[in-house]
């Protein structure tokens, strides 16, 4: 089964590839070489966003491709930046930008209410159709400074207690063992399996 990664986030691919590479019937391709227009992300919900940049793409390529929809949430700030994660610091700020936004954002609050989550949706879908739907969520605590060199976005700031290290900390094996997008990965495995394994 060929699945093209809908995604423009270097980042983001790189781990779907490294989390899912092993899985053997499974071809994973990037969206280098298609040409596809961007895909305006206008939805109030992750699976909104990850379901329309999906179906758009499918129907460009011609292809079934899986999208990934992804973000933080952080209790204090009642849920933001959300479906704003990327565009929380303006049109393309960097990692430490936006983590910089968010530390001046929860200056005054204190470490027992520094709880965030990340969280990704996966759609996978073909031209016609979405096919599956899978979610993935990490809890940890917002850091009161940016630690480590590792991983992309928000992860100098995401704090993981059971590894107690930061995301950006931890090696991408590590975080590819750990994270949101890893366990919505394998929730959409559960569904993929019996297509490419010849099962039922
Ligand atoms: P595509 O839409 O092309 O896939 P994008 O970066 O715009 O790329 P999103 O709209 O899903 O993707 O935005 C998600 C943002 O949330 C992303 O840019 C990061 O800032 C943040 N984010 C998502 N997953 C993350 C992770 O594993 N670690 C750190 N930050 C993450």
């Amino acid at each position: 089964m060929k699945l093209v990664i809908a995604s423009r986030n270097q980042h983001k691919v790189t781990e779907i590839k490294a989390i899912l590479g092993k899985i053997s019937g499974l071809e994973i391709v990037s969206l280098n070489g298609y040409a596809v227009p961007e895909i305006i992300e206008d939805q109030e919900t992750f699976q909104g966003n990850a379901a329309k940049k999906a179906l758009e793409t499918a129907k460009h390529i011609n292809e079934t491709v899986l999208s990934d929809d992804s973000g933080l949430m952080v209790d204090a700030l009642h849920g933001a930046p959300g479906v704003y994660s990327a565009r929380y610091a303006g049109a393309g700020a960097t990692s430490r930008q936006l983590c910089e936004k968010l530390l001046r954002e929860l200056k005054n609050v204190p470490a027992a209410r520094r709880t965030a989550c990340f969280a990704t949706v996966l759609v996978v879908a073909d031209p016609r159709k979405i096919l599956h739907t899978a979610e993935g969520k990490c809890a940890g605590l917002i850091t009161e400074d940016m630690r480590g060199n590792n991983g992309f976005g928000y992860d100098p700031v995401f704090y993981f207690p059971p590894l107690k290290k930061t995301f950006a900390e931890l090696s991408p094996e590590e975080k590819n063992k750990h994270s949101h997008r890893r366990r919505a990965l394998e929730n959409l495995l559960i569904q993929l399996k019996p297509k490419f394994s010849g099962g039922h």
